[in-house]
């Protein structure tokens, strides 16, 4: 039995002393003469000193002489490491051979609008609320409009336009990424210190809200009309929601393209904002 055990204290002691051996304390090339025998040792430094070389810069060096004694360019993204085409569908990766390499991220899965490769030409983005007629701040600062994405596709609003029946136009040219089931408010003016206290998603301009009747067509990047709301607050039933300060907001089981084009589904705001004037932009009407 004694033998038994000192067999087992000595693997065990074996096993230690190859533990130590193998741990970062005894894994540098101190030992005079810059050779280890251990394998484990030598493995052990190899792998710190391509850590080293990642670290400081000596693999571009090292892809520079691969690509020059294959006869090719080094790609330009080895060199300053920028790949990135500014597009939120897409991850991008330097390839040491082949350069920038961007590859569809799950983000934008079936997005629809500019950006997208999916041929999806419209979601299903409505009007829910516009303020066209505020009373805290004048009309230049806070008129607003929100949107609500009432599909099962992402949208992306880069490269869609609001326009009226008249001459106001206005085409988005930045990334707006809107998920299912999401708001976002568009402004006259995007500082919350002017506009009445409105967090807003994206400012738009050349475009303005009339104070009795007017038009908010929205057309996706292929200038197709995905929604449109027209209102007359001087002719029923939007006359009876014709109140300075208060938004008109859509009903919330009217949530579709078709339902808003009904005055009758409409109605003012309950609940105040910022300086005081009524409405929900970005959160969930509340209510008619
Ligand atoms: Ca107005
Ligand atoms: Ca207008
Ligand atoms: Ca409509
Ligand atoms: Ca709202």
């Amino acid at each position: 039995m004694k033998k038994i055990l000192g067999i087992v204290l000595a693997t065990l002691v074996i096993c230690l002393v190859v533990v130590l051996i193998s741990t970062s304390a005894f894994a540098t090339t101190a030992q005079g003469t810059g050779v280890l025998n251990n394998p484990i040792l030598r493995l052990w430094n190899a792998i710190h000193n391509l850590q080293g070389q990642i670290n400081s810069g000596e693999l571009q060096a090292l892809a520079l002489r691969v690509a020059t004694l294959e006869g090719r360019a080094l790609p330009d993204c080895i060199i300053d490491a920028d790949c990135d085409d500014n597009d939120p569908c897409t991850n991008q990766e330097c390839n040491p051979v082949s350069g920038c390499v961007f590859t569809e991220n799950a983000q934008c899965d079936d997005v629809s609008g500019a950006g997208s490769s999916t041929g999806i030409t419209s979601g299903e983005v409505i009007i829910t609320e516009f303020m066209y007629n505020p009373n805290a701040v004048t009309d230049t600062y806070g008129e607003w409009l929100e949107l609500y994405n009432a599909g099962e596709d992402t949208v992306n609003l880069n490269g869609w336009s609001i326009q009226d029946e008249g001459t106001d136009s206005y085409t988005f040219s930045e990334d707006l990424i809107v998920i299912p089931g999401e708001y976002v408010v568009l402004c006259k003016n995007t500082d919350s210190n002017v506009n009445g206290g409105i967090s807003c998603d994206v400012g738009y301009s050349s475009f303005t809200l009339g104070n009795t009747a007017d038009s908010i067509i929205l057309l996706d990047g292929s200038s197709g009309v995905v929604d449109q709301v027209s209102y007359d607050v001087s002719t029923a039933p939007w006359d009876s929601m014709d109140n300075a300060g208060y938004s008109l907001q859509l009903g919330l089981s009217s949530h579709d393209a078709a339902s808003n084009d009904n005055g009758g589904n409409w109605c003012n705001a309950a609940v105040s904002y910022g300086l005081g004037d009524y409405g929900t932009p970005g959160e969930i009407n509340s209510g008619c």
